[in-house]
């Protein structure tokens, strides 16, 4: 499905950047959707869904898009203070992780968030302990899962597959409230996160956008 969407644009940065694949870490919250999101790139079942309060993720899984996009999957945030320290010290790892002492092997954090949420004490969290501990903020995207369900599954419509006008607004509001709740209490400042459902696949290849819009050109040196 993405084998050659937006190739050039994608080859142009890994080639400034020097190698490949680019490796984007994909974090939030436990039941954010991170694991539905990289099946949503896929178009098919790659990374276990969880269903209920137990998490399935507990591992670090990579999914390679093509040959020039992986993803990895991580635990979430929010399941209680010993699983949160021991998801914290593998994302930690992961972040810090490189190749032979030069080069950090991960190149972009996807933070997703919960659309119909407003509480993003836990993105905080996982922003300010982990990630920003550990990971340059440019290289650090926002974006907003399960829009349909934003405002519990009200003004969605499942014919077009869209929100409607109010749930659009609603969105939009949203994202940009998101955005500044962040910059307010962490200090990172990221552009208008990207609302979509990987549920209904809708607005995934704005998020695929979203990646490629901020794709880093220069490699993570280690110094
Ligand atoms: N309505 C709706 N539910 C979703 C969406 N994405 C994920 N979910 C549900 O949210 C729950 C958690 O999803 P999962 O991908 O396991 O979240 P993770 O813990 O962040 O990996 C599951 O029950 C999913 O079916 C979405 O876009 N819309
Ligand atoms: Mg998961």
């Amino acid at each position: 499905m993405y084998e050659n969407y937006r190739k050039d644009d994608i080859e142009k940065h890994i080639k400034s950047i020097g190698f490949h694949p680019l490796d984007v870490m994909v974090a939030g919250a436990t039941g954010a959707g991170k694991s539905s999101t990289m099946n949503g790139f896929f178009n098919r079942t790659v990374a276990k869904v969880g269903e209920g309060v137990d998490p399935e993720t507990m591992q670090l899984d990579s999914y390679s898009l093509t040959e020039t996009m992986r993803f990895w999957d991580t635990p979430g945030l929010g399941d209680g203070f010993r699983r949160d320290e021991e998801h914290s010290k593998k994302m930690s790892d992961l972040l810090l992780k490189t190749h032979h002492d030069n080069y950090y092997f991960l190149d972009m954090v996807l933070v997703i968030v919960e659309a119909g949420t407003r509480d993003i004490g836990t993105t905080n969290k996982l922003l300010e302990q982990v990630i920003l501990k550990n990971f340059p903020p440019e290289r650090v995207v926002i974006a907003l899962n399960q829009a349909d369900f934003a405002m519990k599954g009200k003004h969605w419509n499942p014919v077009s597959n869209r929100p409607d006008e109010i749930l659009h607004q609603f969105l939009e509001e949203r994202a940009i409230s998101v955005q500044k709740r962040i910059l307010e209490s962490t200090g990172l400042n990221v552009c208008k996160p990207v609302y979509y459902s990987a549920k209904y696949h809708y607005n995934i290849d704005k998020l695929y956008d979203l990646i490629i819009d901020n794709m880093p050109s220069e490699p993570r040196k280690v110094h």
